[in-house]
Formats: C-alpha cells, sequence, structure tokens
C-alpha cells in the first residue's frame, strides 16, 4: 500500500505510541495536517509555537515519553527554538515536527523558508532535514531513538513541503542503526567497588542527586541508600523530589538559593557522591571553592559532562538507576550521628520559618506554603522562573518524585503555563497546579485559551509582586536600588482569566490565601488565583554569582561563614 509522506509521519507516530501532539498548522504542514484526522493522535492547537514545544517538553517530563510539537517554516520553525533549548538544557525527550519549503525552492529565500536544522543544530541532540520520501520512516525512528536514548534530548525533522506529498511504499523499521551512538554502558564494576568504599569509610558523606537520578528512576534506591548509610541528599533544582521533602535526611536544594543546610553540608563534607547531576554554576557558585574538603564522585551518564565544571576524583560513566542498584548491595549500614546533628543545628540556623511567621504582610513563601499545605506536597508542581521559582523549590515540599516541572538549564520565563498545560495533557488524572511571576505569564498568556479549548483543570497561582522581581532582587542587592526596566504595571490578572472563560480570584491579604487554595481545590475546572504579594520579599538564603557556597546572605541579611 502507498502512502504520502504525510501518512507516513502520521503512522510512524502512531507506531512509536505517540498520542498527543502539539502544534499550529501552516502552508508548509498543510499535507499533514491535512492527513491528521485519519489518525487516532490527538492535536493541541496552541497558540505560539514556543508553547507548542513547552507543552510537548511538559509532557515528556510528565509521562517520560517523548513529546512531540509541530510547526510551519519559517517563523513556526523558529518560534520552537526557545522551547527546544528549554528541553535541551534540561535532557527532556522531545521530536519537533516542521515543514520546509518544497525541495525544488529550498536556498532560494523562498516565502518562508528558513534554515532551521542550521539554527538549532546547538541545541539539538541531533536534526534531520528530510529531502527524500524515501528516508522518512527511517529518519522518524532514528528521531525517537535518539531523543529518548541515553541523555535524552530534543531531535527536530524538518520535512519538505512535496516529501510530504510524494507517495511510496511503507513499512516502519523495527530497529536503527546507528554505528557511532552508544547511549549508554553499563557502569564498570571496579569502579562501582571503588565508590562504595570511599562511601563506607567516610565520616562526612553527602549524596547531591540530580536530574539525571529522576529520569533514570533511581530514587527509590537512593533514598534506601540514604537511609542504610545515614547520609545526608542535597539535590539539584531539578533533582527535587528523588527523596521526599520531609525525609529527615533531605536537606533541600543545593546553589545559589540553596538551604543553608545543604550548602553548609557541600562545603564541610569529606565524601560527595553527585548522581545524575552536571555541576551546573547554580549549584556550585565558584566552581574553585566548591566542596573543599571532599573527595568527590562523579556519576553521569553523559561523558561530555566528567570534569567539565568540576574535576572529580572518581568518574562513573553510566545511568544513575543503575548505579544505585549495583552500589546499594555494596553500601554498609552506618551511623553518622555526629555528622547528621551538626547538619541540624544548620536547619535550625537557616531562619526558613521566618516568613511563613510575619503576620502583617502577604509574603509569596505564606503562600507556596500554603499550597503545600493544602495538597499535601502531592500535587504536580510546574513553576515559571524567577523569585516564584525559588520560593517553590524552598517551601514546597515535594513528596513524590516528578512533581516538579520547571525549567532549569535555561531558565525560559513564560515555560510554566504551556509545559503545564502538556503535563496536564499526559497526566489527566493527576491535579497540575502553575506557580508563576507577574511577568513570566504574560510572555505565554495567550496559552489560557488552550487551557480552555482542551478542558484542562490547571490550578494556576501568579505570584504577583509588580516587579520583575527576580532582577529587581539583583538590583537591590547588587546595584544600588536602581529598580530600571523591571517595574510592571500589570492588567487584573483575575479579569483576564474570566475574559478567556477561567475562574479568576483575588487575594491581596494573608487571611484570604487559604480561603483562595481552598476554592481553587473545590472549582472543577480551571481557575487562576492573583496573589498580590509583599513587593520587595526577597529569595533567601541567597549566594552572589561567582562567590563561594560558604558565602549564603540569610533572611535579614546576616553573613553566614
Ligand atoms: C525569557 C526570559 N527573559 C528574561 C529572563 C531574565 N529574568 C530572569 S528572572 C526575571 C524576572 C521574572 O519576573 P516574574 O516573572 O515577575 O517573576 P518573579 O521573579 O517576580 O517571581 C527575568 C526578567 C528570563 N529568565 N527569561
Amino acid at each position: 500500500m502507498k502512502r504520502t509522506g504525510a501518512e507516513i509521519l502520521w503512522e510512524s507516530l502512531v507506531a512509536e505510541g505517540v498520542e498527543v501532539v502539539f502544534g499550529i498548522c501552516g502552508g508548509a504542514v498543510i499535507h499533514i495536517t491535512d492527513a491528521l484526522p485519519r489518525y487516532p493522535i490527538r492535536f493541541v492547537l496552541m497558540r505560539h509555537e514556543q508553547a507548542a514545544a513547552h507543552a510537548a517538553d511538559g509532557y515528556a517530563r510528565a509521562t517520560g515519553r517523548v513529546g512531540v510539537c509541530l510547526a510551519t517554516s519559517g517563523p513556526g520553525a523558529t518560534n520552537l527554538v526557545t522551547g527546544i533549548a528549554t528541553a535541551y538544557m534540561d535532557s527532556s525527550p522531545l521530536l519537533a515536527v516542521t515543514g520546509q519549503v518544497p525541495t525544488p525552492v529550498v536556498g532560494t529565500d523562498a516565502f518562508q523558508e528558513t534554515d532551521i536544522t542550521g539554527i538549532t543544530l546547538p541545541i539539538t541532540k541531533h536534526n534531520y532535514l528530510v529531502t527524500d520520501i524515501f528516508d522518512l520512516a527511517r529518519t522518524l525512528k532514528e528521531a525517537f531513538h535518539l531523543a529518548r536514548t541515553g541523555r535524552p534530548g530534543p531531535v527536530l525533522v524538518d520535512i519538505a513541503k512535496d516529501v510530504q506529498a510524494a507517495e511510496t511504499g511503507f513499512s516502519y523499521p523495527e530497529g536503527v542503526e546507528l554505528p557511532g551512538y552508544i547511549p549508554e554502558r553499563p557502569p564498570p564494576e571496579a569502579l562501582v567497588r571503588r565508590a562504595a568504599e570511599l562511601l563506607n569509610a567516610a565520616e562526612r558523606p553527602l549524596i547531591l542527586a540530580g536530574h539525571g537520578v529522576l529520569l533514570a528512576g533511581g530514587h527509590a534506591e537512593l533514598v534506601a541508600l540514604a537511609e542504610r548509610g545515614k547520609i545526608p541528599v542535597a539535590t539539584t533544582l531539578l533533582g527535587i523530589g528523588v527523596i521526599p521533602g520531609t525525609h529527615p535526611l533531605s536537606l533541600g536544594m543545593a546553589g545559589m538559593h540553596g538551604t543553608l543546610q545543604a550548602n553548609r553540608a557541600i562545603q564541610a563534607c569529606d565524601l560527595l557522591l553527585a548522581v545524575g547531576t552536571r555541576f551546573d554554576d547554580r549549584v556550585t557558585g565558584n566552581p574553585r571553592t566548591f566542596a573543599p574538603h571532599a573527595t568527590i564522585v562523579h556519576v553521569d551518564i553523559d561523558p561530555a559532562e566528567i570534569g567539565k565544571n568540576v574535576a572529580p576524583d572518581l568518574a562513573i560513566v553510566g545511568d544513575a538507576g543503575e548505579f544505585l542498584r549495583a552500589l546499594l548491595p555494596l553500601a554498609e549500614p552506618g551511623d553518622r550521628r555526629d555528622w547528621l546533628a551538626e547538619i541540624e543545628s544548620w536547619r535550625r540556623e537557616s531562619g526558613w520559618e521566618i516568613p511563613l511567621q510575619e503576620e502583617e504582610k502577604l509574603l509569596p513563601q505564606y503562600v507556596i506554603h500554603e499550597i503545600w499545605r493544602a495538597t499535601e506536597g502531592k500535587v504536580l508542581m510546574v513553576t515559571d522562573v524567577g523569585q516564584n521559582q525559588m520560593w517553590e523549590a524552598q517551601y514546597y515540599l515535594h513528596e513524590l518524585p516528578g512533581s516538579l516541572i520547571t525549567s532549569g538549564g535555561l531558565g525560559t520565563m513564560g515555560f510554566a503555563l504551556p509545559a503545564a498545560i502538556g503535563a496536564q495533557v499526559g497526566r489527566p488524572d493527576t491535579q497540575v497546579w502553575v506557580i508563576v511571576g507577574d511577568g513570566g505569564i504574560q510572555m505565554t498568556i495567550q496559552e489560557l485559551a488552550t487551557v480552555v479549548q482542551e478542558g484542562l483543570p490547571l490550578k494556576i497561582a501568579v505570584i504577583n509582586n509588580g516587579f520583575l522581581g527576580m532582577v529587581r532582587q539583583w538590583q537591590e542587592l547588587f546595584f544600588d536600588r536602581n529598580y530600571c526596566a523591571t517595574c510592571l504595571r500589570n492588567p487584573d490578572f483575575a479579569r483576564v482569566a474570566e475574559a478567556y472563560g477561567i475562574r479568576g480570584l483575588r487575594v491581596r491579604q494573608r487571611h484570604e490565601v487559604r480561603v483562595a487554595i481552598q476554592e481553587a481545590l473545590e472549582t472543577e475546572g480551571p481557575v487562576l488565583i492573583d496573589f498580590h504579594v509583599e513587593q520587595e520579599a526577597n529569595v533567601f538564603p541567597m549566594v552572589a554569582p561567582g562567590r563561594p557556597l560558604s558565602e549564603m546572605i540569610l533572611p535579614e541579611r546576616k553573613e553566614a561563614r
């Protein structure tokens, strides 16, 4: 049976188990959308291609499956770029399908022609331009394989319009032949044994767990390891959830806005077991002063990450889950009473509870913590970028692995709302909350229309401080309060929500917080709550960029050393 290129695309997606595609139509993908109704795939029509990429990314992060987005050539394709880069930085498996102008006019500056494979070369794991229908099925098979294996990431397939309309016989390949691509090798036994020896001998060991542990499904082994050896666990932003936030061995997030106890433990430990993390500068502060007393064991699936930012004493290339499963039986029970007692004293010193005790002002930390209380730390949180993101990481204690979706590496404002759309589509039975600033929501606010059109019951909390808050905080602390280009004059977000057909609530005082959250929980459909919080609240602790983790600015601006 002959198939058109457009049909081959959809049949390949069906063969890969794809159930949903996020996108926007256009002239260079019109054959593709024309063929769509014949296939059992849900098309979520977004309002901007950036949002389509974020939605596919959010879907991928929420389900562990490859998220798929579709855009037309030229501006459709270039609008995907921020979303693709976001997925790339956070190792999210994405397939971006774009239409390209017909093969005969490629390279002529044809209408809506852009070299999207050239543009996305540095932000994709791999990309393809398909100019021959005979290559299409094999290319798609490879694209899925590349996106989901090893260190996951985005792959882009650009399909010329004439290829979409051409016809050929179709059979979907069973496997791939990519001789140079070896996505993972088992962690070498001798090195795992060495890691166990170091861990067993350490007096002040610390685990630093990153996104790789979650991607590899290694969280249960990680918690078991921590419990057996009484080893405290700090996480990266994307590693949040590997251990329940209320677990006594959980120190919370490390780094620029990490907890006092996590950062002090990094600076004081004698062994740092860093698993599935790439030592981002937001985690290490000044890398030369990072973990100065520690023997560092670094486990990562991507050999390019080893020694890139921090030089390890022992490097193990491999899947974090496989590594932890191999390590667990070799780990000896431990009793690190003195070390844990010291950490507890730092926890008490941290001042974490100070913002929760404020009774007059409506502080953002309180809002987040009340959402935590009302949802028992168990819902899927999708956060944007800035102060709101950091407060969520500090004051929402995640009980479940994989319950935080956020843009860590690229720090993309506008990510949360569309990513939450993807997450909710992928997990319809999970309650999904969006935490977003008044700046960030306006970067993709048009997607409120998608929320309504798709009937998604998102709970959206706008942490509205009237500023591009995180930048304002830097201006306050490091630029003499020169609030240039950070003050926002906002619309009434509750009324904007209502205009889209979403229930809009407004909260200005502390005593209204619980009531509004309860109302949101009791509302079946989507709700947006506009929380008018204290305008100049800051995120503490803070390590100034490039400074050592030991130099934390604490609430009330005490210098802690
Ligand atoms: C797309 C994009 N543009 C600019 C920035 C730089 N930036 C980082 S945080 C921030 C302020 C965010 O303000 P808002 O969304 O109101 O959140 P808040 O920090 O107040 O919680 C800005 C402008 C960014 N991260 N992403």
